[in-house]
């Protein structure tokens, strides 16, 4: 038996950070402006202005990159700022945790167990307490009923707000897309004037995205050759943070910090959010010092996933 009784300050948490059961895969995805054929408002957009050196360059879409498009959708961007890579804004919380969530998830006892076991993204069903118990789930489609052990699954699939890739590697000059696939994001790099740590280049000002609308894009264009560092504003308490580390060739530049403000989150609310559900998804600290984010590997691998990140997080 679980209360029915809709906690009003989790909703309202959930509607001010972007999240919502209607958003987050109950049957329907966020709606993305589909691109139109022969539609090229975007790219039109595009040529009219220059990429700012710390505003970039913002368009409300359609974004030709939007969803499963390939890299040829790069093409219809013209050619001063066509993007060389693409890095999506992604909120990945099964509906249906997120539907529990809201009527106030399980037990402390139960939860606890099912954090326990769904701790290192691999679930055993009997090693959990009473794995084949069910609950009964609202959703706006009707009641649906799962079972402990299929909760202790949705869990491990929850990998949270992120950027993907998390790691990218460019080249000085390059020019990088942010393609906004989900409500409320945005890119802001860790900068004193953002009254954060300084983890960008000196030569680098407070580079920032504004709130990119769905279907919307960003573009980028790197300059100085090293490692920066960028958060989601309403999501880095959720661990949403990347790397980008722009250097020629193999060439591996380091990370400079300075002291100038706060530091990446050391703690994520995601459980906050979820009635207590743990998906063991980093903060923003351990996003960023994780192996699988250090400059060396982020050139010598490629873009970095954050699946990647987030399994090492759950491995180590
Ligand atoms: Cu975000």
């Amino acid at each position: 038996m679980i209360p029915t009784d809709l906690p009003t300050t989790r909703r309202r948490l959930l509607r001010s950070i972007g999240v919502g059961a209607a958003g987050a895969g109950l049957g329907t995805t966020a709606g993305a402006a589909e691109p139109v054929a022969g539609d090229n408002s975007a790219a039109q957009n595009s040529q009219s202005n220059a990429i700012d050196p710390i505003f970039g360059l913002a368009s409300a879409g359609p974004n030709p990159c939007s969803g499963d498009a390939d890299a040829s959708c790069f093409e219809s961007f013209p050619e001063p700022v066509r993007p060389d890579h693409e890095v999506e804004l992604h909120i990945e919380i099964p509906g249906l945790l997120l539907a529990l969530a809201e009527q106030g998830g399980f037990s402390d006892t139960t939860t606890a167990t099912i954090n326990m076991e769904a701790a290192d993204g691999d679930v055993v069903a009997r090693n959990l307490h009473r794995p084949d118990a069910t609950v009964e789930i609202q959703t706006p489609d009707g009641a649906v009923t799962r079972t402990v052990a299929e909760i202790a699954t949705l869990v491990t699939e929850t990998i949270g707000f992120h950027y993907d890739p998390a790691g990218l590697h460019v080249s000085p000059g390059d020019v990088v897309l942010f393609s906004a696939e989900t409500p409320d994001h945005a890119v802001a790099a860790y900068h004193e004037r953002h009254g954060r740590q300084n983890r960008v280049p000196d030569s680098v000002g407070p580079i920032t995205s504004p709130q990119i609308p769905v279907g919307g894009s960003w573009l980028y264009r790197f300059g100085a050759e090293g490692v920066y560092d960028f958060y989601c504003p309403p999501h880095q308490v959720f661990g949403m943070v990347m790397r980008v580390v722009v250097s020629d060739g193999d060439s591996v530049p380091s990370l400079s910090v300075e002291n100038t403000g706060r530091p990446p989150a050391e703690e994520t609310f995601l459980p906050e959010i979820l009635a207590g559900f743990d998906p063991n998804v980093p903060s923003s600290h351990e996003a960023l010092t994780a192996a699988p984010l250090d400059p060396e590997a982020i050139v010598e691998d490629g873009p970095v996933s954050w699946e990647t990140v987030v399994e090492h997080h759950r491995n180590s």
